[in-house]
């Protein structure tokens, strides 16, 4: 028993004087000293030993356990030590570099418009609804009066999918949508703001892709002046309160009265400069009074209830806001452009 401990204690000691980290001197600690470890288990058979011999044994494993553990906790305090030299050593950082400066984002200059067009018409009492990109033929043309033979129908004038689905050309389907999805002449009033598809030359003022915002107000005894009042409204919550709005007549097949809506330049004030080309005004929306056949073709009765529609190009409105010349600037999205809006 007696050299059974000694022996335990010559391996134990050569062991933990072999131990390079703190993890393999935890093993060593099980090994011996752990509920299953060596001397634990000599422990358990001291019912072997004669009753003379007990406590000089007794005593012999205590020295010895003790021993052990001086030992563990002297060579783990020169470990753990050693490993945290390591990692100061490793870990150093140096204190006198420069900071490295996050970079504030921001809302791009085409999304704050939009907000900013969106927060007009919703104290105005406007919900905003959206709808599909990818729309059906019907949507689109049918249930807006557009014709068979009307010539955005045109296959070089919209991006068709199928003869029948197509990236839509304007968001006035959302006015079908919503009209359909309303009871039978229930007053409506939305604007339905996203991104609109057409055929057309990539300038500095055209784009195969951009943002519109159409307007639809249904009621008893909606009229012409509510529409020119909802604008100017809207035009001067925009651009300011000295802005006067134009009328001129015009013709969408889904209004009738249409009219082309102009705002004095935002620039000269009406003077006449390049950015108005010496007229003065800008032209900026179109609108005019919901057609009939709109109105009964998705579900409404045009002898009870009448309604304004109208429609605007957010890019447009974002380059007079912030003077910007070229649209292709709000699609490179070059963050030294981008950085220089706030609304
Ligand atoms: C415009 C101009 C004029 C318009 C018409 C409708 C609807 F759904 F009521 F028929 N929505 N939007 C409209 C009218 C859009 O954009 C230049």
């Amino acid at each position: 028993m007696k050299e059974k401990l000694q022996d335990i204690q010559k391996t134990a000691l050569e062991a933990i004087k072999k131990a390079t980290t703190v993890a393999a001197l935890n093993e060593v600690r099980v090994a011996y000293l752990g509920k299953k470890g060596s001397l634990t288990t000599i422990l358990r058979s001291m019912g072997q030993v004669s009753p003379e011999e007990r406590p000089v044994i007794g005593k012999l494993v205590n020295a010895v356990r003790n021993d052990l553990e001086t030992s563990i906790a002297s060579k783990q305090e020169q470990l753990q030590q050693a490993e945290l030299l390591h990692r100061l050593e490793t870990e150093k950082i140096d204190v006198t570099l420069p900071g490295r400066s996050k970079k504030l984002g921001q809302l791009h200059p085409l999304t704050q418009t939009l907000n900013k067009i969106k927060d007009i018409f919703r104290n105005m009492g406007y919900s905003i609804a959206e709808g599909p990109q990818v729309e059906t033929d019907y949507f689109n043309f049918e249930a807006l009066n557009l014709p068979k033979d009307h010539p955005a129908r045109d296959m070089q004038d919209s991006f068709y999918i199928t003869s029948d689905i197509l990236l839509r050309t304007q968001t006035s389907p959302v006015q079908a949508r919503t009209m359909q999805a309303h009871n039978a002449n229930e007053p409506i009033r939305i604007i339905a703001p996203g991104r609109v598809y057409r055929r057309d030359d990539y300038d500095a003022t055209h784009s195969p892709m951009f943002t519109q915002v159409e307007g639809l107000c249904i009621d008893k005894n909606i009229n012409f002046a509510d529409l020119k009042g909802t604008l100017l409204f809207a035009m001067q919550e925009l651009f300011g309160k000295n802005v006067k709005l134009r009328f001129r007549p015009s013709f969408f097949p889904f209004t009738e009265p249409s009219a082309e809506v102009d705002i004095s330049c935002v620039m000269c004030h009406g003077k006449g400069c390049r950015v108005c080309k010496n007229t003065g005004w800008l032209e900026i929306l179109g609108a005019g009074i919901v057609h009939p056949n709109v109105l009964r073709m998705s579900g409404y009765d045009p002898e009870k209830v009448s309604g304004f529609a109208f429609g605007m190009g957010v890019e447009r409105i974002a380059m007079l806001t912030y003077g910007v010349s070229d649209l292709r600037l709000f699609f490179d999205n070059d963050v030294r452009f981008l950085q220089q809006f706030h609304l």
